[in-house]
């Protein structure tokens, strides 16, 4: 490999890297940079993604690189299917390094651990010097994650949270008080769906020229994908994701906080910012948007519950759930504390269940390549802690279905907050809940096949047993938990027979169900 010191610096552009603002291209100057972009067959296989999300990834990945050229910078981009695509990021590197000599790699840190493996592995592979940056567009950088989690026993969100408020001095006064005199607004973003609700649609960006190419590869290559590609309108710029960040801040962000937890049968989009693609990618800054929100609670155009609730997600949970990631892994991926064994039901991907709750967010997963949060917490995930879904197999389902799911993100969310397969570090106990919570903040069970009053009939909300299945089979571990202890009194006062018929009615339900074949999520 020839390298006499004197060609470029070659800047590698992960796909979930697009923005001016990288610190690998920040400050450098054009005629000493080649900036190398990779359509590569290790990423988009190594689980098989929704076809909706492959084709964004892609789409926005050309557009950034067509808009590095009009800029005037040297762009390398290597499509799919190019003759002797190397297929992995290391293989196209040293394709490129064979190509431009180039003096030295200066490459952002992968989001992922897969990937950042493969990265620090190049020093040694490559006869030139490389320099592993951090990624700054995080707004809590990991040695400050790190230090701030190593001066404690247990990890809360909602501790970073107020410290990440403090040290940004978002939605703080200038005597370092929280504005509107709380921290948290929590129990303002709990409504029910009500008949007023009447979300204005998001935009859907028409796809150009660039994106139909790329539909057109993905039906092609990858036709087997879970997903459909008919309702694709994701923002694929960051001209396009900055009207769509305007629409939420004009038109949803005052009802976001409100609706926050409702789910409504066929509506997908609520009052939520449909950002997180546009976020991950990096065509939207997550400070920039928090300054945003917090003007509107200045303008007086959202309340003080939205305006922090949106913030809370970004620079909290966000945030937080990324430091977790990287000070767990590479364990988290592993962990299985509550020893769950069972297949993930054949449902997931078909969406054929009678549970009206569950098929409409398989629904909207597979339509738009997007489930709300709490379709993902309290319905879907809810459903896989209560029924002892093998975590391996969640993890793969939430990397597929999304369109915003990268491992830093999706892990934590999964393992831990959803499955509490950690064992109990991100949450103080497992989100479980029977039917009545999802009756509560929905409208799906009153046309439901089963009756979310009744308890262990045959006709019964499934949810119902297998919560009660759920928390007598881990009575060891959750008994003593004080957010908990209630529960287990109500269960000690049920009669003998009573308890039998829950449990029963949990596993004739769960014998109904059939595993689902594991070629879904990954190539045989
Ligand atoms: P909004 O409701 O408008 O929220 C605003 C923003 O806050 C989001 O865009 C997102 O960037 C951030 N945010 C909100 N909740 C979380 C959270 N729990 N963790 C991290 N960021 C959050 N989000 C992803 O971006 N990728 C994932 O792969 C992903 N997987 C998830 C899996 C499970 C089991 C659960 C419970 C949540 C997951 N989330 C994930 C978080 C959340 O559901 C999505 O960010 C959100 O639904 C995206 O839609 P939105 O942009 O309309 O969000
Ligand atoms: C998800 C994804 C896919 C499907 N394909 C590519 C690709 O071909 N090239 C690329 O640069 N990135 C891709 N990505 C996003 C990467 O998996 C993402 O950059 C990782 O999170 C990096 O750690
Ligand atoms: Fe879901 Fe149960 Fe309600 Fe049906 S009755 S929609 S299964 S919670």
């Amino acid at each position: 490999m020839a390298n006499d010191n004197s060609g470029p610096v070659l800047v590698p552009v992960l796909g979930d890297q697009l923005t001016r603002n990288l610190a690998s291209i920040r400050g450098r100057t054009k005629d000493d940079t080649v900036i190398l972009m990779m359509e590569v067959w290790d990423e988009a296989t190594y689980v098989k993604h929704h076809k909706q999300k492959i084709a964004l990834i892609f789409s926005a990945m050309r557009h950034f690189a067509a808009e590095l050229e009009d800029a005037g910078w040297q762009v390398d981009y290597v499509k799919l299917t190019d003759d002797d695509n190397a297929g992995s990021f290391t293989g196209e590197v040293a394709r490129a390094v064979e190509r431009h000599s180039p003096r030295a790699i200066h490459v952002v840190e992968a989001g992922e651990w897969r990937v950042q493996q493969a990265i620090e592995e190049w020093p040694d592979k490559f006869d030139c010097e490389v320099e592993i940056l951090p990624d700054d567009r995080y707004i809590c950088a990991l040695s400050d994650f790190n230090e701030w989690a190593d001066d404690r026993d247990t990890l809360r969100m909602e501790n970073f949270y107020r410290e990440m408020r403090k040290r940004t001095g978002i939605l703080m006064t200038e005597d370092g008080k929280p504005k509107g005199g709380d921290w948290n607004y929590d129990e303002d973003n709990r409504a029910s769906p009500k008949e007023e609700m009447d979300p204005p649609d998001r935009p859907l960006f028409e796809p150009d020229e660039i994106t139909q190419e790329c539909i057109a590869l993905v039906e092609e290559e990858f036709g087997d994908h879970f997903g459909d590609l008919e309702k694709f309108g994701w923002p694929v710029t960051r001209d396009e994701a900055e009207k769509a960040a305007d629409a939420f801040f004009k038109e949803r962000i005052e009802k976001f906080g409100k609706y926050q937890d409702a789910m409504v049968y066929g509506q997908d989009d609520l009052y939520h910012s449909m950002l997180s693609t546009s976020i991950n990618l990096g065509l939207l800054d997550p400070l920039e948007l928090c300054e945003r929100a917090e003007k509107c609670y200045e303008d007086g155009t959202a309340p003080i519950n939205s305006v922090e609730g949106f913030i809370r997600q970004l620079i909290g949970w966000r945030e937080y759930v990324r430091g977790f990631y990287w000070r767990f892994m590479p364990g988290l991926e592993s962990d299985n504390k509550l020893n769950a064994q069972r297949g993930l039901p054949e449902f997931f991907w078909t969406g054929d269940t009678d549970m009206r709750c569950l098929s409409d967010s398989i629904r909207s997963t597979k339509e738009n390549a997007h489930a709300h949060h709490i379709q993902r917490l309290m319905v879907l995930g809810n459903f896989c802690l209560l029924a002892g879904i093998n975590p391996r197999e969640v993890q793969d389902w939430y990397l597929v279905v999304y369109a915003d799911a990268y491992q830093w993100v999706e892990l934590p969310n999964v393992a831990a907050m959803i499955l509490y397969a950690d064992g109990g570090k991100l949450a103080s106990k497992p989100y479980s809940a029977s039917g009545n919570y999802i009756n509560k903040m929905s409208n799906y069970c009153k046309d439901c096949k089963y009756s979310v009053s009744k308890k262990t009939e045959e006709n019964a909300c499934p949810f119902n047993s297998l919560y009660w299945y759920f928390m007598d089979r881990h009575r060891d571990r959750f008994g003593s938990n004080p957010r908990i202890g209630r529960v287990y009194s109500n269960w000690d006062r049920m009669d003998d027979e009573k308890k039998q018929a829950y449990l029963d009615r949990a596993e004739s339900f769960l014998d109904t169900l059939t595993p689902a074949d594991s070629s879904w999520a990954r190539a045989d």
